[in-house]
């Protein structure tokens, strides 16, 4: 039977400040993710977009403080959650489309319900801020502390009670920007770092069969790919760029990899604003990623 790929939009903006990263699953959905998921020769249901609060109606701001919009990340992560708990149980592929990146609260969250999963997260940032470290206050600048238990108790309680993998199961890779008090904080957890300097070192190679290594014994993985990951010039249109990551090649070789352990049980896109873009750019590169991490083979 051919394997069914689920499409979950998530439309949610609430983690930063910038407006335009709601639109990333539209702008995806534009460069033809479905179609070109299709000829890979899987099954593809989009089952279109959570429901996500509207940030410009007046009454959806709330802010706790230390973490902005709490309230409303919370209500869709809960749905995210749902969504790709019920996904996988049906043994399909969920496919997420942000948003910024605290809909990964929810992601993975859902994904690892019944099974341990590792997780892969290709960013220029680390986003193990807890509201206490943070110095924006910024919810997508927190998601992974979260997720491996650390943080604000509202967001530990998205859909189960607290910590949702073990930090021991988590591989970042792309590192270029931590703040100092999150730099502490990783050293410690448990989390394997490799920067863009280890990258420049071993090659995107050695370092994608490192992680493949670390999950030897892992039956899912999990990839949650922020694409400020990937080098401001071939993704522009994202709301926190930084210099010096990953070139085009670099990227498709890890997805390269990933595809032939047949591992991969489910993927975020995050973080694309078609607002800050070059033309569709950086969602056209996102599809492009994701149809390689599907399979796609050169030859
Ligand atoms: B992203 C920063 N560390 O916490 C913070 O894009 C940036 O999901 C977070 O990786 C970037 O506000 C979050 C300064
Ligand atoms: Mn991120
Ligand atoms: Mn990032
Ligand atoms: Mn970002």
């Amino acid at each position: 039977m051919k394997k069914k790929i689920k499409i979950i939009g998530v439309p949610m903006d609430f983690g930063q400040l910038h407006r335009g990263v709601d639109m990333g699953p539209a702008a995806l959905r534009y460069s033809g993710l479905v179609p070109r998921i299709r000829q890979l020769g899987y099954d593809v249901e989009d089952t279109g977009d959570v429901m996500v609060p509207v940030r410009d109606q007046g009454q959806a701001k709330s802010s706790s403080g230390d973490a902005n919009y709490l309230q409303e990340i919370i209500e869709v992560c809960e749905r995210v959650y749902e969504a790709g708990k019920k996904a996988i149980s049906e043994n399909a592929f969920p496919l997420f489309l942000g948003g910024d990146h605290s809909i990964a609260m929810g992601t993975i969250g859902g994904v690892s319900h019944n099974t341990q999963t590792g997780v892969i997260w290709i960013d220029a940032h680390g986003d193990f801020n807890t509201p206490k470290t943070s110095p924006s206050g910024n919810v997508h600048g927190m998601p992974l502390a979260t997720l491996t238990g650390d943080g604000d108790p509202g967001l530990l309680e998205i859909g189960r009670k607290g910590k949702k993998i073990d930090p021991e199961n988590v591989v970042l890779i792309g590192i270029r920007s931590l703040d100092d008090k999150e730099k502490e904080r990783l050293k410690k957890s448990g989390v394997t770092v490799y920067t863009m300097r280890d990258i420049d070192e071993q090659g995107i190679n050695t370092i994608t069969n490192k992680a493949l290594m670390k999950f030897v014994h892992m039956k899912r993985i999990h990839i949650s790919l922020d694409m400020d990951a990937m080098d401001p010039v071939e993704a522009p249109g994202v709301g926190t760029p930084v210099p010096g990551g990953l070139t085009y090649r670099e990227a498709h070789l890890f997805m390269e990899i990933i595809a032939d352990s047949g591992k991969l049980s489910s993927m975020d896109m995050v973080e694309i604003n078609p607002i800050l873009d070059q033309a569709n750019k950086t969602a056209e590169l996102a599809v492009d990623l994701t149809v390689s991490a599907l399979g796609k083979r050169i030859y």
